[in-house]
């Protein structure tokens, strides 16, 4: 946008200069002319006195001639001789005339001659001038281009620059509002314990010698000591309660199903022997556990496949992570593109993949799970230089005449991470594939916008079952924005490396 101001600058300079070359040449043609005229008429006039001369020769000679042949008659060649003087006198008059007036010529040529020349001085110097002013204009037109070259560049860098900025700005926002939240809980906590410490002496008068500091530590850390106890007899009693509950569940159950099979056979007794049989098989010796906490809870310490049965449904096969505080059933991973994840309605709901790799437990499954409710999703995610973020979040799945509506709820307000996926608790999130559009965007399918299936509100605040992309990603937006991502955490087009899925008991929440 700046290269242009000198170019349009330099055809008007040049313009008027050029002008003014034109006006000095026409002077200069115009006292061209004049000389020449100057010139003819000088030509004119020797013309005319030579051929005065002549005519004098040929009138003179013959009366000389005529006088020395005629010497006979003395007074009449007197005459003559007066006659001939007479005519020279006039002759030489004419040609005194002549000579002035060749001389005004010559004198006038001479000063047009003089004023042409100086003309031309005075034009050499005016085109010397316009050409030093017309190459001045271009080097300025030069250095001006190469200097928008350089602003362009510049303006260019700097955008860049500004995109990088905004970029990092986020991210530091999002470290910002993770440390001030671990900031407030350890406040919390150093409250908490200086409450406990409540019964000792001063301690602001305390805090000014060392060892008073050093009795307050001590105080701390045995405070903390009882704490942790206190928490690890609580952990303890909550197992038990736990174990207790699960039991319970199981004779509920029992009971339950006891009921049905003496139902049955009062009703018929000769196909019902066969019927009891079956569920005799399938109920003993001991119940299969719902989920991977209960597994926990009746002695699994070890990560991997187990057969699961929930309420009501038929048994299928789970990932459990039994960790220290509890065993959560997998219901998603992604760690290295090796499933297609791009499926359609059915696939989403049954489930695919393989449960030792990449897999999808299926809506079906995880809905038999949770339906009673009481569930918390636990989410982890990495991305490609190790860092890790969680987000834990208490949920409700609704089954397939909700289109497995997923409906987070939270007493108190959502933290940023949570935002990507947190809805309010009266509104909740059908699910979306790239055959059913049950998203929140009226003039866009999202799932078939990005990929997979997902909770899409409006295609861009989270999609974990997205596009796996190995490092480094591609450039290229619109594909990026394919990838899995979590819009608060690495920002809308950062394709994750890592996410995996799982659930459990909310009880689990309070012990870790
Ligand atoms: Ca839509």
């Amino acid at each position: 946008m700046f290269s242009q101001e000198p170019e349009l600058a330099n055809p008007q300079e040049d313009k008027t200069g050029h002008c003014r070359l034109l006006q000095q040449e026409n002077t200069l043609v115009r006292a061209r002319f004049q000389l020449l005229r100057t010139t003819a008429a000088m030509k004119t006039t020797l013309v005319t006195l030579t051929l005065c001369l002549v005519v004098f020769m040929a009138t003179g000679f013959p009366f000389e001639r005529k006088g020395g042949a005629q010497s006979g008659s003395p007074a009449k060649e007197k005459r003559v001789q007066y006659a001939a003087w007479d005519d020279v006198n006039v002759i030489a008059h004419g040609l005194l005339q002549l000579g002035q007036g060749l001389k005004e010529h010559v004198d006038k040529t001479k000063v047009q001659m003089r004023d042409i020349s100086s003309k031309l001085k005075v034009f050499n110097r005016t085109v010397t001038e316009l050409g030093k002013e017309s190459q001045k204009l271009r080097v300025e037109g030069e250095a001006l281009k190469a200097r928008a070259h350089g602003l362009e560049d510049r303006e260019g860098q700097l955008l860049n620059v500004t995109a990088e900025l905004r970029e990092k700005a986020e991210e530091m926002q999002q470290e910002r509002r993770a440390m001030s939240d671990r900031m407030g809980r350890l406040e919390e906590r150093v409250d908490s314990m200086l409450q406990g410490g409540a019964g000792l002496p001063d301690t602001d008068a305390g805090a000014k010698n060392n060892s008073d500091a050093r009795n307050i530590q001590l105080m701390l850390e045995a405070q903390n000591r009882r704490i942790d106890d206190l928490m690890e007899r609580i952990r303890l009693q909550q197992e038990k309660l736990d174990k207790q509950n699960v039991r319970i569940r199981t004779l509920q159950s029992q009971v339950q199903q006891s009921r049905q099979r003496s139902a049955s056979l009062g009703s018929s007794n000769t196909d019902g022997s066969v019927q009891s049989g079956v569920a005799e098989q399938r109920d003993s010796p001991v119940e299969m556990a719902s989920d991977c906490h209960e597994l926990f809870l009746r002695g699994e310490t070890t990560s991997g496949v187990y057969t699961i049965q929930p309420m009501n449904a038929e048994p299928f096969e789970v990932f459990c992570e039994m960790k220290a505080d509890g065993g959560w059933t997998v219901i998603q991973r992604r760690q290295d593109g090796s499933v297609d994840f791009d499926q359609l309605w059915q696939a989403y709901e049954k489930g695919f993949g393989g449960l030792n790799g990449e897999f999808w437990l299926g809506l079906e499954n995880i809905h038999s799970i949770v339906k009673d409710g009481g569930y918390i999703l636990n989410i982890k995610l990495s991305d490609w230089i190790g860092d890790l973020a969680t987000v834990r979040l208490p949920f409700h799945l609704g089954g397939k005449e909700t289109k497995y509506s997923l409906q987070i709820q939270k007493a108190d307000a959502f933290t940023v991470l949570e935002t990507s996926l947190g809805t309010d608790a009266t509104s909740s999130l059908p699910f979306s594939t790239r055959d059913q559009d049950n998203d929140q965007k009226d003039d866009t399918n999202c799932a078939k916008h990005l990929s997979g299936g997902w909770w899409f509100s409006n295609c861009g605040r989270s999609n974990l079952n997205g596009r796996y992309f190995q490092s480094p990603p591609p450039k290229q937006r619109h594909q990026r924005k394919q990838g899995i991502f979590w819009k608060t955490w690495r920002g809308r087009y950062y394709p994750l490396k890592y996410s995996m899925m799982m659930i459990a008991p909310a009880a689990i929440q309070s012990k870790s």
